[in-house]
C-alpha cells in the first residue's frame, strides 16, 4: 500500500537558473576568462576526469565546450522556457539578473535592462509563479573585475549601489531576495583551489573574503528593506554534508569540525541578524580520513562523480532549525545526461526534506537545479543538470521524464511512497 506524504500548505515548487549559465551573450570577467582559458581546459580534460567520463563526454576535449556564448538563449526564450516551467506545474521560479548588464560602466545603469527583468518577473507572475530574485550569481562587471572585483575592500560599496538600484526599479514586483550565490564556493574555487577566475591561492585573501562577503549581503540587506517593506532577504548558502572515516578518531573528526565551520558555519555567523529566511543549496557529501577525503565506495555517483547521498539534507535542514527562521532550498539536482537517475535523486532527496519538516523545521520551497542544461562554469557544457535538455546546436528543449515525475509531485503537493 502507497502512503502520501503532504507538504505543507503553500508550499513552493520550482527550479532555478543563473543569467551567466543560461541567457547567452553576456560579457563579465567569466566571459572573458572563459575565451583565454578553453583551449587549456579541454587539453586537461584528460587528466581531470576518469576514462567513463571522458568516453561518455567526448565534447569535453573540444575548446567550444568551455565558452559560454549563447548558452540557451533563455535571455530571448524565456517566456517559451517559463512556459514549459508552468506546464511542469511549478508555482515558483528562481533566478538571478545580470550586474554586468544592469550596470556596464560604474554608475551607469542601463534602464533597457532592467525593463528586461522586469518583462521576466511579470511572465514568472503571470504564470502563476512567485519569482525569487538573485542579485549576484558570480559573475563580475568588466569594469569592477579592474577593481580588484570581489576582493576589493569597496566591493560591498558597489554591491549596495547596484542591489539600490535594482531594489528601487523592481521592488514592487519581487518579494523574495537573494543577494549573493554561494559565497563560500568562490571563496574556495577562486580563491583557494584557485580554478576559477581570478584564480588565486591565497589563503588570506580568502579569510577575509567571508568578511566583504557578509558586509555585502548585510548592507544589500538592509537596502533592500529599506525600499521594498515586505520583502524577504536571504543569500543563497551551500550547505556540504560532513562525516568523518573513522568516530572519534580525533584528526578525522577534527576535519570534519574545519570544514562545517568553514562552509556552513561561518557566512551564518557573520550575518547573524539579517537574514529572513535561511537557504539550502545541497551537493556533496565529504567524508575525511586525515588528511585527505575518500569515497564512500557503496554511494551511487553523478555524471560529475559526485557522491548522491540524501541522508545529508536531512542532517542539514535539521542544524539549521536552531536559527528558527523559514528554509528555502534553493538548490539541489545532479548531473545525469541520460536522465537515470534524477527521478530517484529527487524522490529520495524530497522524501528527507519530508522527514526534516515532520520533525519541525519550517521547509517552505524546493527549488530543483536547474530548469535547463547549462553552462556549468569551469566544467563547461558537459555536465547535464536540467530537468529540460537542451540541444545545444538546435536550441530545442526537450522535457526529460524525471521532471514530468516531479512535476506530479509539485502539482500534489504530495510524495507518494
Ligand atoms: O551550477 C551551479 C550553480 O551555479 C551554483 N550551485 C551549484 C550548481 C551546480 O554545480
Amino acid at each position: 500500500m502507497s502512503e502520501k506524504l503532504k507538504f505543507p500548505d503553500n508550499f513552493l515548487w520550482g527550479a532555478a537558473t543563473s543569467a551567466h549559465q543560461v541567457e547567452g551573450g553576456n560579457r563579465n570577467d567569466w566571459s572573458e576568462w572563459e575565451k583565454a582559458n578553453a583551449e587549456r581546459l579541454a587539453k586537461e580534460a584528460g587528466s581531470k576526469w576518469e576514462k567513463w567520463q571522458q568516453d561518455k563526454f567526448p565534447e569535453m576535449f573540444n575548446s567550444e565546450n568551455y565558452v559560454s556564448g549563447r548558452a540557451c538563449d533563455h535571455y530571448n526564450r524565456y517566456e517559451n522556457d517559463l512556459d514549459i516551467a508552468k506546464e511542469l506545474g511549478h508555482n515558483a521560479h528562481r533566478f538571478s539578473v545580470e550586474w554586468s548588464r544592469i550596470e556596464p560602466e560604474e554608475g551607469k545603469f542601463d534602464e533597457r535592462e532592467v525593463e528586461h527583468y522586469r518583462k521576466v518577473i511579470q511572465a514568472i507572475k503571470n504564470r502563476g509563479m512567485e519569482p525569487f530574485v538573485t542579485l549576484w550569481h558570480w559573475t563580475i562587471p568588466l569594469w569592477l573585475e579592474k577593481k580588484g572585483g570581489c576582493e576589493s575592500r569597496k566591493f560591498p560599496e558597489y554591491f549596495s549601489k547596484y542591489s539600490e538600484y535594482v531594489a528601487k526599479k523592481l521592488g514592487k514586483e519581487v518579494k523574495f531576495w537573494i543577494t549573493l550565490n554561494e559565497p563560500t564556493s568562490v571563496i574556495a574555487s577562486s580563491y583557494l583551489t584557485g580554478v576559477w577566475p581570478p584564480q588565486k591561492k591565497n589563503i588570506l585573501k580568502a579569510w577575509r573574503l567571508y568578511k566583504i562577503f557578509a558586509r555585502s549581503h548585510i548592507r544589500a540587506y538592509e537596502i533592500i528593506h529599506k525600499n521594498c517593506p515586505d520583502a524577504q532577504v536571504g543569500f543563497a548558502n551551500i550547505l556540504h554534508s560532513f562525516e568523518p572515516y573513522r568516530r572519534k578518531w580525533f584528526l578525522d573528526e577534527l576535519m570534519v569540525r574545519i570544514g562545517k565551520y568553514l562552509t556552513n558555519r561561518r557566512m551564518l555567523n557573520l550575518t547573524e541578524g539579517y537574514n529572513d529566511f535561511l537557504t539550502v543549496q545541497y551537493y556533496f557529501h565529504n567524508r575525511f580520513r586525515f588528511p585527505k577525503k575518500v569515497r564512500t565506495e557503496h554511494l551511487p555517483v553523478t555524471d560529475m562523480n559526485w557522491e548522491i547521498f540524501p541522508h545529508g539534507i536531512y542532517r542539514i535542514i535539521n542544524k539549521l532549525k536552531e536559527h528558527n527562521l523559514p528554509i528555502y532550498i534553493t538548490e539541489n539536482g545532479l548531473a545525469d545526461a541520460d536522465d537515470s537517475k534524477r527521478q530517484s535523486f529527487i524522490f529520495h532527496h524530497l522524501w528527507e526534506m519530508q522527514r526534516a519538516i515532520q520533525d519541525g523545521a519550517d521547509v517552505r520551497g524546493y527549488f530543483y537545479w536547474s530548469l535547463l542544461d547549462n553552462f556549468e562554469w569551469d566544467k563547461g557544457f558537459w555536465p547535464r543538470f536540467g530537468l529540460v535538455e537542451v540541444d545545444y546546436k538546435t536550441l530545442e528543449r526537450k522535457i526529460r521524464p524525471s521532471a514530468l515525475k516531479y512535476a506530479k509531485i509539485c502539482r500534489s503537493n504530495e510524495l507518494e511512497v
